[in-house]
């Protein structure tokens, strides 16, 4: 059997907790119930270990035995492979569900992420907002429509619908889902499933507890 170990930080400020992509790791190992336990590495101090498994000095990574996997998308990749409940053996489901990984990871990402820093540092005014705010909302259009067809994005729940709805969380924290109500209720259906509320509670609790112990 498998040893999963999914490694964070030992703390973060209290404005990401609940969304550090670790969430989408545990997420996935809850879905499909395999077995595994959570790791720290500092947030303040990060060594040459912690480059050694992730050289950007970011979390989260994954390990597995000897295997050591960055990158969340690469992460879910990996855990696809153990678990169809993560990713279709169909290969025309397979190949939808990794596209839409992909699509999330590409498409998506890069205009969330920029979004997302414009929101945190509360920074919605001048040429610069204006344009990321208009192209999150052409990818969010076209999603809608997508969406709108289908319950997940490759027919069942995967780690594609894992990485979307991770995403597009984080997107309405901030209301920015409020014109697309059809992206908005499959987040909804998404973040509703326990996997993904114990992960997250998860990751919560050991932020404050590091916050007690320091
Ligand atoms: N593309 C990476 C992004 C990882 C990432 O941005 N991690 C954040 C936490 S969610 C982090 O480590 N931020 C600190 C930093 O970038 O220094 C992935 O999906 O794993």
């Amino acid at each position: 059997m498998s040893e999963f170990t999914v490694v964070t930080y030992d703390w973060v400020p209290e404005p990401p907790r609940g969304y550090v992509r670790d969430v989408r790791i545990c997420w996935a190992l809850e879905e499909a119930g395999l077995p595994y336990r959570v790791e720290t590495t500092p947030f303040r101090d990060r060594g040459p270990e912690h480059f050694a498994h992730q050289p950007f000095g970011q979390v989260p990574w994954l390990t597995d035995g000897e295997i050591s996997v960055f990158e969340s998308g690469a992460c879910l990749l990996y855990l696809g492979e153990k678990s169809a409940k993560l990713l279709p053996t169909d290969t025309k489901a397979r190949v939808e569900a990794v596209e839409w990984l992909i699509a999330g990871l590409n498409s998506m990402e890069m205009v969330t992420v920029p979004w997302s820093i414009h929101q945190f540092s509360n920074d919605r005014q001048g040429a610069a907002w204006e344009r990321t705010d208009g192209w999150l909302t052409t990818r969010l259009t076209h999603l809608e429509k997508v969406i709108g067809k289908r319950d997940w994005l490759a027919g069942s729940f995967s780690i594609a619908d894992i990485l979307m709805a991770d995403l597009l969380r984080l997107v309405d924290r901030f209301d920015g889902l409020k014109d697309f109500p059809t992206t908005k209720a499959y987040v909804a259906r998404a973040t509703a499933r326990p996997a993904l509320i114990k992960a997250r509670d998860e990751q919560i609790a050991r932020f404050k507890a590091a916050d007690a112990a320091a």
